[in-house]
């Protein structure tokens, strides 16, 4: 085994940094998270030199969105930059999410790869197949031989699978699954072929059937459908296999299979994951070790569960004794859930009045009726139901109020980005 801190660069090992779902550019409630990034970004920054870490792979959700702002990209850029200033033999491999700008991630690729950096938003081809001149990536240990490869795939969408009919069934399993099974053989077999008996990682960014999801954070996915691979569809060639997309850090596979999750919680469903990032080596058997991280700020639920009274939340949120000096980018994030004695409106305003006394950020508000009104006829089945129709039902549950135009109109919108 590898005992943390070893120094790794007299060479015969390298050793890779796998993180994923940074989720660049998210807001809470309309505030930004970009105090917490830059505090991440900077432990990460320390975590690759204390640990003389060789390459610093990112399995997708880089971005929060398909259209970051300038200061997004300037953030992602910037800490690219300043690795590089402090390892410049540091290799870098980013591969698109779900959530990603696939083209416009890859669109400086030319000006990356001649720093070190490989960015891959989509599965390219040539004529014999995927490009594996693009997609496999050789990782050098410290005195710059070639010690293992990673073959490097982003999240795959339907035109990665030309000929697919999707829906399609017959064999053992969805023809979507049965399709990236197939991609991914294939791919592995290319690789074994140009890898000289090297090991070889791999990365992606789909759910595999197994894994622990968040609640709503993420959805189960494999180009746009909502399915899952199993985890042998990574075959056993590939010695460590570095998924992004589930948000909660876990193993699959005796950890060859490994989600490194993300670096802190983007929702409420996540406050008591164990968030950080996993290093594996070469020397250690690809072992995957996990590096708690510090959480830049703190984010809460009151109550932990269900919903209490007003009079109860004032009293959970006065307990946490919060130093009214934080500034306002580094004051935790507070999720609340009342019940609904009272008017809804009435329990907004309290709440804003409340929230305006309070050094923490509002990161959600639940109203919950308190007695949940028994349905006499059985929910509609999904393939029925507008997603539209459910977010009125969920949104009317939630707050005791119709969506406005307004919300609608925000709901339509991200709709359209799903
Ligand atoms: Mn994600």
């Amino acid at each position: 085994m590898v005992e943390s801190g070893q120094t790794t660069g007299e060479g015969n090992n390298v050793r890779v940094l796998h993180t994923a779902d940074w989720h660049i550019g998210q807001t809470l409630n309309g505030w930004s998270r970009d105090h917490e990034h830059r505090a991440f970004l900077d432990a990460l920054h320390d975590l690759v030199l204390a640990e003389h870490v060789d390459a610093l792979l990112v399995s997708g959700d880089i971005f929060d969105g398909i259209n970051p702002s300038g200061e997004a990209q300037r953030l992602l850029f910037g800490t690219i930059a300043r690795l590089l200033r402090a390892k410049p033999a540091l290799q870098i491999i980013l591969t698109a999410g779900n959530h990603d700008p696939a083209q416009r991630l890859e669109a400086p690729e030319a000006v990356l790869n001649e720093l070190g950096v490989h960015v891959l938003g989509t599965l390219r081809r040539d004529g014999n197949g995927v490009d594996m001149a693009r997609h496999l990536i050789p990782l050098r240990d410290g005195d710059g031989v070639v010690r293992a490869h990673v073959l490097a795939i982003p999240f795959l969408r339907q035109a990665d699978f030309p000929g697919l009919q999707l829906g399609a069934e017959g064999g053992s399993e969805p023809a979507v699954v049965a399709a990236a099974r197939s991609l991914h053989a294939d791919m592995v077999q290319a690789a074994v072929a140009l890898a000289g008996g090297l090991p070889i990682l791999a990365m992606g960014h789909l759910t595999c059937a197994g894994g622990l999801e968040s609640e709503g954070a993420e959805r189960r996915i494999l180009i746009g459908g909502d399915h899952a691979v199993p985890p042998d569809l990574f075959p056993a060639d590939l010695c460590y296999v570095a998924l992004g997309h589930l948000h909660r850090p876990q193993s699959l596979e005796q950890g060859r299979v490994r989600y490194s999750g993300s670096p802190f919680p983007l929702s409420a469903s996540e406050i008591a994951y164990d968030h950080g990032v996993t290093l594996v080596d070469l020397a250690g058997g690809w072992v995957p070790r996990h590096i708690p991280l510090p959480r830049p700020v703190a984010m809460h639920r009151i109550p932990p569960k269900g919903s209490a009274p007003l009079d109860a939340v004032v009293t959970a949120l006065a307990a946490l004794a919060l130093p009214h000096d934080t500034p306002r980018d580094a004051q935790p994030f507070v999720y609340l859930s009342l019940t609904a004695d009272r008017p809804a409106t009435t329990i907004a305003a309290a709440i804003d009045t409340l929230m305006e006394q309070t050094a923490a950020r509002l990161a959600g508000l639940t109203i919950a009726r308190s007695e949940a009104p028994t349905p006499d006829t059985p929910p509609p089945s999904l393939a029925e139901t507008a997603p539209e129709d459910l977010f009125v039902t969920a949104f009317q549950a939630a707050h005791g109020i119709a969506p406005t135009a307004q919300h609608l109109a925000a709901f339509r919108d991200a709709l359209s980005e799903v």
